[in-house]
């Protein structure tokens, strides 16, 4: 394993995983054999390519071995010590533990390791603030201890109360995410919404912007944090701006939480310290299992843990178990090292498209994302994401500012370093990477269609996918994948 690597233990670490999975493919094969190939060809896929998608990474032999088990036959619905179903003693250890090092981890007071997913972790956290902001006062108020103990008038003015709140997040198109009040998503029709978007002159949030809407629309939850931001969030500052219209705020650290958890982002870039609740996913620049995470303050905490059964299904323990050792790899001072790497990475793949006059929003990046618009290569997001993959280079179109060309053929391509730094690419890796995305983008042209150029098709000229495929794989080789896993 590199240095970045999350279990850098050498030769002996990579032969006893080699076992186990030669072992696991073959008790696989014995019963769906098209399964144990896909699997061998999925580790050569992603061995064989450049994987820039920004919310992608590469967990552990030690992450992806523990999801492989029978904590996966278990239900555990309820809490640690608290469940529905008897015989929970062992997921309770991996739960309290996962629970345990996130808490360490990011210093939060609370951790609820259940959400299976980021979209999971959010609706966990949206109705932990209905349900302490608004159910419980309207339980007092109507001298009531629990919603069973209301009349049928009474609970539904208590419904009608819950589903009219407001919500205020970042607009997709500027990097929110779409859980936070896009309409055709049900953060978008639980909450009256409105959204906050980035200055059209700079990219960058604009906190004064943000404030002014706030105290215009006074929301309930105010809700920090994105998927396709390039740029750092004052986070103390929009916990002022909560504070002063009264909202709570929910900061959703998915894509960045491996800098918060590498220290990378500290102070008022931290969003811990400053949400009231903090929600991520495990598997981004965290490294971890697929799944979710929430971290709140003492006064929410008590409605987080009824994640289940108010928005979740029976936990899936044998991924709790994983986020256990995940969690305790990025206690590792060498995550540290690691988190570091990817934003210097990131910054090496900005500055290298600027040198070639590569145009990005924001005009650079200080996380771990680039936002290239491609415009300028005459192309769509969706004809640039497809001659890139046709050349073994792995990313996803993504919308710009105010986007011309709509949400699904986009202006944009959106750029991770998580996954190919945790490979071991370096900053001189990353300046190569853009050369060769450039060097496709440049021999990209959009196809005719019906009405003018297409948005979806285009040629590629003869030769380039080959010549960056050839570039690519003595990159990839240089810094393999699972380096000495042999299956
Ligand atoms: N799908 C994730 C991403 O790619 O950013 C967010 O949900």
């Amino acid at each position: 394993m590199t240095s970045s690597s999350p279990s850098g233990q050498g030769a002996d670490y990579a032969a006893t995983a080699s076992e186990a999975y030669r072992a696991a493919l073959r008790v696989i094969e014995s019963v769906e054999p098209r399964v144990a190939e896909a699997t061998r060809k999925e580790l050569a896929d992603q061995r064989g390519s450049l994987k820039l998608i920004a919310s992608e990474n590469y967990a552990s032999p030690a992450v992806l071995l523990t999801m492989g088990t029978w904590f996966s036959d278990k239900y555990a619905e309820g809490t640690v010590g608290h469940r529905f179903y008897a015989a929970c003693q062992n997921v309770d250890t991996v739960e309290a533990l996962a629970a345990e090092h996130a808490r360490e981890l990011f210093g939060a007071p609370y951790a609820y390791a259940q959400p299976h997913s980021g979209i999971d972790a959010n609706l966990v956290a949206y109705w932990a603030i209905l349900a302490t902001r608004v159910e419980a006062p309207g339980l007092a108020e109507l001298g009531a201890k629990h919603v069973n103990d209301l009349s049928e008038g009474d609970w539904e003015k208590l419904r009608a109360k819950l589903g009219n709140q407001r919500l205020l997040g970042m607009s997709l198109d500027t990097g929110g995410h779409l859980t936070h009040g896009f309409r055709p998503n049900i953060s978008g029709k639980m909450f009256h919404q409105r959204q906050y978007g980035t200055d059209p002159a700079t990219g960058f949030i604009d906190y004064d912007a943000v404030a002014a809407a706030a105290r215009e629309f006074k929301p309930l939850v105010l809700v920090a944090g994105y998927s396709a931001y390039p740029r750092r969030v004052n986070f103390a500052k929009m916990r002022e701006i909560a504070d002063e219209v009264g909202a709570t705020l929910m900061v959703d650290m998915a894509h960045f939480a491996g800098l918060v958890a590498g220290k990378v982002f500290t102070g008022d870039e931290d969003p811990v310290p400053h949400a009231h609740i903090t929600t991520t996913t495990t598997h981004k620049s965290l490294r971890g299992p697929r799944g979710g995470l929430v971290l709140a303050t003492e006064e929410y905490a008590p409605a987080v843990d009824k994640g289940c059964p108010m928005v979740l299904g029976g936990p899936l323990s044998h991924v709790m178990a994983a986020k256990a050792v995940a969690l305790a790899e990025a206690r590792r001072p060498e995550f540290r090292e690691y988190a570091q790497a990817v934003a210097d990475n990131a910054q090496a793949l900005a500055d290298g498209f600027i040198k070639r006059d590569g145009s990005l929003v924001t005009g650079g990046t200080d996380n771990h994302l680039v936002l290239l618009d491609v415009t300028s290569f005459g192309l769509t997001g969706r004809q640039a994401e497809s001659a890139l993959l046709d050349s073994g280079i792995v990313t996803n179109r993504n919308a710009v500012p105010a986007d011309p060309n709509g949400a699904w053929y986009t202006s944009g391509i959106r750029f991770g370093s998580p996954a190919l730094t945790t490979r071991g690419f370096g900053a001189d890796d990353f300046d190569r990477v853009a050369e060769l995305v450039v060097e496709v983008l440049s021999n990209t042209q959009p196809a005719a269609g019906p009405n003018g150029p297409s948005k979806a098709k285009y040629t590629l000229a003869d030769g380039t996918a080959e010549r960056v495929r050839a570039a690519a794989a003595e990159l990839l080789d240089a810094n393999p994948l699972y380096p000495g896993l042999t299956l």
